[in-house]
């Protein structure tokens, strides 16, 4: 049975996880599943009915549901770890004061599993800032092994694949070596020059670098805030999609000559990355649970120039926090 520990378990991103977890969505629909829900004090009422709600689904493989407010007792045992929890950037709020806040629970989190998870838990954190609070997560979590805390970097991935193949008018699924570098911020750098279309350079395919280099790499840095401004909340649905590929991505064999993205720990990163950051790099797994960092993809003068923006925000981010919280 896997034991899956979900936090942030009544905010919106996870309403819309959980039913596709307990569905079995993210081992193949073989695997039954034990969900430990964390949220804070005071929301056990809202926890409750969510359990209740997926009680009512008579989902078969869903074999348990534990809920409380307790990290101790929810993270105990647990194979995987789904850290979406977080608060929200509020008016007037400094990216600076969002990195503290949001910081001081993954100093927690990351402690918590360290001492009561199995020793081969894999972490995914989806809240915001999602790498530098990995990274944190991580640095406490140091029994755990460094290559298994992630960053949630698939829905910008994502989001990439369905521009281009919008722009190309071809099937989504016909976009393949989508590559986002760095942070999942404004900063990041959805790589198109080694991303295919149907087997050819995106490229050769698009005929259009001016697009490229602007349009298309705005359009996905920013596409949250478009979420935001036409729905008036944050991304959820596809957030939530995006955590279940991830997953997959790990337990799934990546085919030959693919790769997915991911923002995990640099050290010994074969691009020249600054060691000790949570940084978005092309991946591809055995299906374990465990990946590579997929080496020698080239990098053209604009891409290397973007990623070393990338880099600086993600050095500044960990400087923020270092002295309080690494
Ligand atoms: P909601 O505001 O709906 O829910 C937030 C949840 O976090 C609530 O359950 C709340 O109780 C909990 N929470 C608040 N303060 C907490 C604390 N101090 N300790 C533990 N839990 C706390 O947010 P939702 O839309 O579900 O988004 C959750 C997080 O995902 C946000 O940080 C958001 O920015 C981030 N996102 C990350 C994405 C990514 O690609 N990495 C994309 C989507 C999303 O924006």
């Amino acid at each position: 049975m896997k034991r899956i520990a979900v936090t942030g378990a009544t905010g919106q991103i996870v309403y819309s996880l959980l039913f596709r977890i307990a569905h079995g969505d993210l081992f193949n629909h073989s695997e039954p599943i034990a969900l430990h829900l964390y949220d804070l004090p005071g929301t056990e009422a809202m926890m409750e009915g969510v359990a209740m709600e997926l009680e009512d689904c008579a989902f078969p493989l869903l074999k348990e549901v534990r809920i409380g407010s307790d990290l101790h007792k929810q993270f105990e045992g647990v194979d995987l770890a789904l850290l979406v929890g977080a608060k929200p950037r509020g008016p007037g709020m400094e990216r600076a004061d969002l990195l503290m806040d949001n910081g001081k629970i993954f100093v927690d989190q990351g402690r918590a599993l360290g001492e009561v998870a199995s020793k081969d838990v894999k972490v995914i954190i989806v809240g915001n800032p999602c790498n530098t609070n990995c990274l944190i997560a991580m640095s406490h979590g140091s029994s755990i092994p460094r290559q298994n805390f992630h960053a949630m970097m698939r829905l910008d991935q994502n989001r990439a694949q369905a521009l281009l193949a919008k722009k190309a008018q071809v099937p989504v699924k016909g976009v393949k070596r989508m590559t986002i570098w760095g942070n999942h911020s404004a900063t990041q750098v959805p790589d198109f020059t080694n991303a295919t279309i149907e087997g050819k350079k995106a490229p050769e395919v698009i005929q259009d670098a001016s697009w490229f280099q602007g349009e298309f790499i705005e359009t996905i840095q920013k596409r949250g805030a478009a979420i935001i401004a036409a729905r008036g909340k944050s991304s959820a649905a596809s957030a939530a999609n995006a955590v279940v590929e991830t997953v997959r991505d790990l337990y799934t064999p990546t085919p030959k000559g693919e790769w997915f993205s991911s923002a995990v720990c640099s050290d010994g990163n074969p691009y020249g990355i600054e060691e000790n950051l949570i940084f978005g790099f092309p991946c591809r797994s055995e299906g374990d649970g465990n990946f590579e960092i997929v080496p020698d993809i080239p990098l053209d003068y604009f891409i290397k120039e973007k990623i070393a923006i990338t880099q600086k925000e993600l050095i500044s981010e960990r400087e923020c926090i270092q002295k309080e919280l690494l």
